[in-house]
């Protein structure tokens, strides 16, 4: 017989096998069926257990035979050994090292060839779904869970912490409170005048907050609540936890006694956004996004326009509280400048807090508070000193202060959420952010955009995209 004629046989032989299992489908001769839904879980990337069921009286030894057939396909070395039978059927098997997708689908089709086989699952690790164990998380943080006012950030935990992804907090600056400091890098305070900044001196490379107590208003620790919903520690059973717990906070200090001067704060939003300023130090940590919960009534200004669009122009998203005024936005920067998100605040049922600046410039919605106590205010890290800083606590502040954080934690959750794929632009946040919000339980007496911000529906587009 010539070699040609072999080769024409051992094909007709397949196709008759074909043919065979496909008119038998379910027989004790079909090969075994390969689940690879989980290989595609976007929290997992190497599998190094799988799940094999036998059909029944295949003895451990054919198993064991029929595992070390299926590892010499591997083009790197590879074995793999039965664990221990499950209560439900199938056996666990181990294998000597991890595979990524596509070799352990490989690996997989392998074992599934012999027809004793059932079926082959990978044996995927589950996370329990984060629910922190920051003590005052379920009684206060009403914004960041998944109940009709809030952002749906547990969920959007479940995905990531905004690890990786850098936040400025254009504001008082902070104080070291123990659950923030672990996420403030080092920042820069750019008040210029020394009787406005308290501190002794101008510009200068440290961002501590000294107090802004004026006139008869005692200090409000105001850049540290902010900083604190952005990215207070998280899951380390203390206090409060951030939007973006795992990011991390470049304080911008800019206000002090009085508030500051928009020449200060354009220099801060440039500086933030990785932009050069004049007799200041590169900032080694250009932020993804800036916070800015601070506001005047004006329209945008020229400087605070040229500012912003440096910073989009560099790939920051630039957030802004829409302002306390109950009034049109339109009347309020930086709020109504262009290419920010301008943030409304919620209450505690879903709708517009009584304060909340409104109007067509309002971009997106988020938890700010309203009265009357802790449990429907915003709760984030704070400190009880009067004039200069005193002990560590926590504070429940009102207003669209709070709510604007809330936002600027999920932009980096979104960009977290992006892995190895380029960043978003700052249109492409704003874009998803529109198209992925939580309608409004109830109808607002002012128009403050179409919705509350969901983290967890943002953070899947944005990966997605
Ligand atoms: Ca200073
Ligand atoms: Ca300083
Ligand atoms: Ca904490
Ligand atoms: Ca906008």
């Amino acid at each position: 017989m010539s070699k040609s004629n072999k080769l024409h046989q051992r094909a007709l032989a397949t196709a008759m096998a074909v043919a065979l299992t496909a008119g038998f489908a379910g027989s004790a001769a079909a090969a075994g069926r390969v689940d690879t839904a989980g290989l595609h879980s976007p929290d997992q990337t190497s599998f190094d257990r799988f799940i094999v069921k036998y059909r029944n009286g295949t003895s451990v030894t054919a198993q064991q035979g029929s595992l070390t057939k299926a590892t010499k396909a591997s083009a790197q070395a590879l074995s793999a050994s039965r664990v221990r039978s499950l209560a439900v059927g199938g056996e666990v098997v181990q294998a000597s090292r991890a595979l990524d997708r596509v070799e352990a689908e490989g690996f997989m089709r392998q074992i599934a060839a012999d027809p004793n086989v059932e079926y082959v699952e990978a044996d995927l690790i589950m996370k329990p779904l984060m629910t922190p164990n920051d003590p005052h998380y379920g009684t206060y943080l009403w914004g960041m869970q998944s109940g009709t006012p809030g952002i749906r950030a547990d969920q959007a935990w479940n995905t990531t912490s905004g690890a990786g992804v850098v936040v400025a907090v254009l504001d008082t600056g902070y104080t070291d409170h123990s659950d923030l400091v672990g996420n403030i890098l080092p920042g820069y305070d750019f008040i210029s005048q020394s009787r406005t900044a308290g501190d002794g001196n101008g510009r200068d490379s440290d961002a501590h907050d000294n107090g802004d107590y004026y006139r008869n208003e005692d200090s409000s620790w105001h850049g540290t609540h902010t900083a604190g919903t952005v990215a207070a520690v998280g899951n380390n059973n203390k206090g409060v936890i951030g939007v973006a717990y795992g990011a991390k906070v470049v304080p911008v200090r800019v206000l002090g006694r009085g508030g500051g001067y928009t020449s200060d704060i354009a220099d801060g939003i440039i500086w933030a956004s990785g932009g050069s300023v004049a007799g200041v130090p590169a900032n080694a940590n250009p932020a993804e996004v800036i916070n800015m919960s601070l506001g005047g009534a004006s329209t945008c200004s020229s400087t605070y326009q040229a500012a912003i669009d440096g910073a989009v122009s560099r790939g920051t998203t630039v957030v802004v509280a829409a302002g306390n005024s109950n009034a049109d936005v339109s009347g309020f920067t930086p709020a109504s400048c262009n290419n920010v998100i301008a943030v409304a605040a919620t209450n505690n049922s879903g709708t517009r807090a009584s304060y909340s600046n409104y109007g067509s410039k309002i971009d997106v919605a988020a938890p700010g508070g309203d009265s009357p106590d802790c449990t429907t205010l915003i709760v984030s890290t704070g400190n009880d000193g009067l004039s200069a800083p005193g002990a560590e606590n926590y504070l429940c502040m009102a207003g669209t202060s709070m709510a604007a954080p809330h936002v600027a934690g999920t932009v980096a959750l979104m960009q977290a959420a992006r892995g190895t794929k380029a960043p978003l632009t700052p249109a492409q946040v704003e874009s998803i952010l529109k198209s992925s919000l939580r309608a409004f339980p109830g109808s607002n007496d002012k128009p403050i955009g179409n919705g509350i911000i969901d983290a967890n529906a943002a953070v899947a587009a944005a990966a997605a995209f």
